[in-house]
């Protein structure tokens, strides 16, 4: 790590040199960066080619150490260049509450578990790899992901708004743990525990309740993300997985596993993070993501080169479990056809899928629409809208946000071969 940075400095120093002989000199186009110091570093760990330069993007709220005030901030995944269902780790999103604790040395970290149990337990990080382990993949998608609402939402319901904006905070890993309930076994469950309360190691005490069953159902005390540790926005060295339940769940900074007799309602679960009804009066205790896709190609922002063929791509991905089926209308919704997912095809993963098209240069909006194991379908706007039982101005007037928003995505291609969201067109 310290050769990379030394090169990096040494990067750095070398474009600081080559941009003083740019003030006297024309640099030619594409000239080849300098090299770094050795082919040593340049090895060390592997950088992605300098031509490939989209990154994540995001809200960033950080007011000044001790200042009151949320420090709360999102970074949404580049999704629309994703070439396959894994997110690469750097750009997997990232939302944070507080301040991360980026530097949390794995020799000093520890896992406890306690509350109603036999046994409470503390965990090192070389105990818990010496246990059984697995690797799934899965997905981790924010319950505000794609929330259209207020204000908020203006930067989801924008016509020139990118799968990113849409669709940017979800993403896959393939992540390696070993599973709760191993551990909970171990140390002994009592009878009348019905919650878990998970919590991480960031100042703030990110807390979640969690209901027993899926404690003991699928999830995971993930270590591992993509073959290596996880990262650490990711929750390094520990996080939890709660397989296709909305991302604040996954605690990350993992530390501490309570076992209780009812839920804490923590201030992010009871008034932050619910969605609101018309009533005003929050949903509690909605945990399970719906089935969802989004085409990624072609998508917002993108540019279609004239008529001919292009195979159409993107991801499929649900809460219930795996993915069962996606279909594609290219004709604004009259019609669909079956779309051909890729393996791999996994429980509560993103799926990707492919569709093979012959664009004839006039107008036409493309839809996906998914069907998860349980029959369930993603349904569109207007659907919701009747859920909801609310009109189009709610959508910019209210500032309630929609969790769990899982519309159908239209994206519309004009004869010039701009693709624009069509979601409020
Ligand atoms: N300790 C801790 N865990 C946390 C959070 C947090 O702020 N602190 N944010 C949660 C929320 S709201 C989401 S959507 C996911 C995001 O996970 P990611 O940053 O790995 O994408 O982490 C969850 N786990
Ligand atoms: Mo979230």
């Amino acid at each position: 790590m310290n050769s990379r940075k030394s090169g990096r400095r040494q990067f750095l120093k070398n474009s600081a040199a080559l941009a003083g002989l740019a003030a006297g000199a024309i640099v030619p186009a594409g000239a080849t960066p300098p090299a770094p110091e050795t082919v040593e570093q340049l090895h060390a760990y592997g950088e992605r080619s300098p031509f490939e330069n989209w990154t994540r993007k995001g809200k960033h709220l950080w007011p000044p150490e001790g200042a009151s005030g949320s420090r709360d901030y999102g970074f949404r995944n580049p999704i629309q260049h994703q070439l396959s269902m894994i997110t690469p780790a750097p750009l997997h999103f990232t939302i944070s509450h507080g301040h991360e604790p980026r530097n949390i040395d794995p020799a000093q970290h520890r896992l406890l578990i306690h509350g109603l149990v036999d046994r409470p337990l503390i965990f090192t990080l070389d105990e818990l790899k010496r246990l059984p382990s697995v690797s799934r993949f899965h997905f981790v998608e924010c319950n505000a992901n794609s929330g259209p609402t207020g204000p908020a939402g203006a930067a989801r319901r924008a016509p020139t708004a990118t799968a990113q904006d849409t669709h940017g905070l979800t993403s896959c890993s393939l992540w390696t743990g070993v599973p709760l309930s191993l551990l909970l076994q171990q140390a002994g469950v009592q009878k009348g525990a019905t919650w878990m309360i998970a919590e991480g190691a960031d100042p703030p005490k990110h807390l979640k309740s969690i209901p027993i069953e899926k404690a003991m159902d699928d999830c995971l005390v993930a270590y591992g993300q993509n073959g290596e540790t996880v990262r650490p926005e990711q929750g390094y060295p520990l996080r939890m997985i709660v397989a296709g339940w909305e991302g604040i769940n996954n605690v990350k900074w993992l530390r501490r596993i309570k076992l209780v007799d009812q839920p804490y309602m923590d201030m992010r679960e009871s008034t932050k993070y619910p969605s609101l009804r018309l009533d005003g009066n929050a949903r509690w205790f909605q945990f399970e993501l719906g089935p969802k896709s989004v085409i990624t190609r072609p998508s917002g922002g993108q540019q279609l080169a004239g008529p001919g063929f292009y195979e159409i791509s993107g991801l499929a991905w649900s809460g219930g479990g795996a993915i069962r089926r996606v279909e594609i209308s290219t004709d604004g919704g009259k019609t669909w056809s079956d779309a051909q997912l890729q393996d791999p095809v996994a429980r509560k993963a993103h799926t990707r899928f492919v569709f093979p098209w012959e664009w004839n240069g006039e107008e036409v909006v493309l839809q996906s629409r998914s069907t998860d194991e349980r029959n369930e379908v993603q349904p569109t706007r207007d659907e919701i809208s009747k859920i909801w039982k609310i009109d189009n101005d709610y959508y910019t007037t209210s500032t309630n946000l929609i969790g769990h928003f899982n519309a159908i995505q239209p994206w519309k291609i004009n004869r010039d071969g701009s693709v624009l969201n069509a979601l409020f067109l």
